[in-house]
């Protein structure tokens, strides 16, 4: 089974790593370092998102390497990678309360689906509340994720959607509780300050127990992620991160530079859009799939 989850997310991220290969090749299939062109490594790094600081780390994690050229170098990087991304596994285990909250489009909704599938399956009571009121057709999107699931509609404030999903959780007994919320860019005042109201109406309902703030990341946007977890981190405490459409041309490597910047676990990947495409983040994992050349064989990787 795991072997399996391994492949798939190998295999999402193929196409990530393809655009990186320019760069590696010269790496991996330079006889000697006079072989190797820095400046179209950097550049590759660079267009994957690494950004400049981790760039600059795993270039000098290259240099400092003194084995074998070739193969040698590669199973260095994916152990340097995974040493550098290790303190940044998360988990997001099933939570009394769990929120997520994010841009427009970034996979909130489904990121939702996704999890309650996989805690109903392990016999956790699921509550979904419905916490976007802001975009038509929200409810019924989120209706289609949650048709297995009580789930907890209204219109209007969304606090006060949260308020009467809480206490209806709380009657039903439901030990679990989702909250998809409306997609909001930080630029939008009002909206993040909505985003605040219903964070502290469940701080309020549930002082307890805790509550998971998930923010969620399209991994097509690059750099902008960084702005994103700058900014929903002042309106609410995020506790983690999950990043969807790992499974297109999108360069993963914004994560490198994400946690290192902000310290926040990465809960998870999305790779596709459908209920089994969520991979718990395993570094070791990620770093081998970042770095693997496709093959052109066809003998997989
Ligand atoms: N390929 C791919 N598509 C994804 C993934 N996650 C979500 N999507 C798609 O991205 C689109 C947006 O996903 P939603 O879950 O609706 O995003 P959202 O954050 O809830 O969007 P808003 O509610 O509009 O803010 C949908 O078409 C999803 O099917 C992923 O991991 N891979
Ligand atoms: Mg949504």
């Amino acid at each position: 089974m795991w072997n399996r989850v391994k492949n798939n997310l190998k295999s999402a991220l193929l196409r990530t790593t393809s655009s990186i290969q320019q760069g590696w090749s010269s790496l991996f299939h330079a006889q000697s370092w006079q072989d190797v062109d820095w400046d179209a490594l950097e550049e590759t790094l660079l267009l994957a998102d690494v950004g400049m600081d981790a760039t600059e780390k795993l270039l000098d994690a290259v240099k400092s390497y003194k084995g074998d050229m070739g193969p040698g170098i590669r199973a260095h990087l994916i152990q340097h990678t995974t040493t550098v991304m290790k303190p940044f596994e998360g988990t997001l285990h099933a939570s009394p309360v769990v929120l997520f909250v994010g841009v427009n489009g970034s996979g909130k909704t489904t990121t939702l689906g996704k999890l309650a599938a996989l805690w109903g399956d392990q016999d956790h009571r699921i509550h979904i509340i419905a916490g976007d009121t802001f975009r038509a057709g929200a409810t019924d999107q989120l209706g289609l994720w949650a048709k297995d699931f009580p789930m907890t509609t209204g219109q209007g404030d969304p606090a006060s959607v949260v308020y009467k999903g809480l206490m209806a959780a709380q009657e039903r007994n439901d030990d679990v509780v989702l909250i998809d919320t409306a997609g909001r860019l930080p630029n939008q005042v009002g909206l993040m300050d909505q985003m605040k109201k219903l964070y502290s109406v469940i701080q309020k309902l549930r002082p307890e127990q805790g509550c998971q703030v998930v923010l969620t990341l399209d991994a097509t946007v690059g750099q902008h992620a960084l702005v994103q977890i700058e900014n929903f981190q002042k309106c609410v405490p995020v506790t983690g991160l999950i990043m969807n459409k790992m499974d297109g041309t999108a360069k993963g490597g914004i994560l490198i530079q994400a946690c290192h910047r902000y310290g926040l676990p990465i809960y998870g990947l999305g790779v596709g859009e459908s209920v089994s495409d969520w991979r718990p983040f395993v570094a070791s994992d990620y770093a081998e799939a970042l770095w693997s050349m496709p093959k052109t064989d066809g003998d997989g990787l």
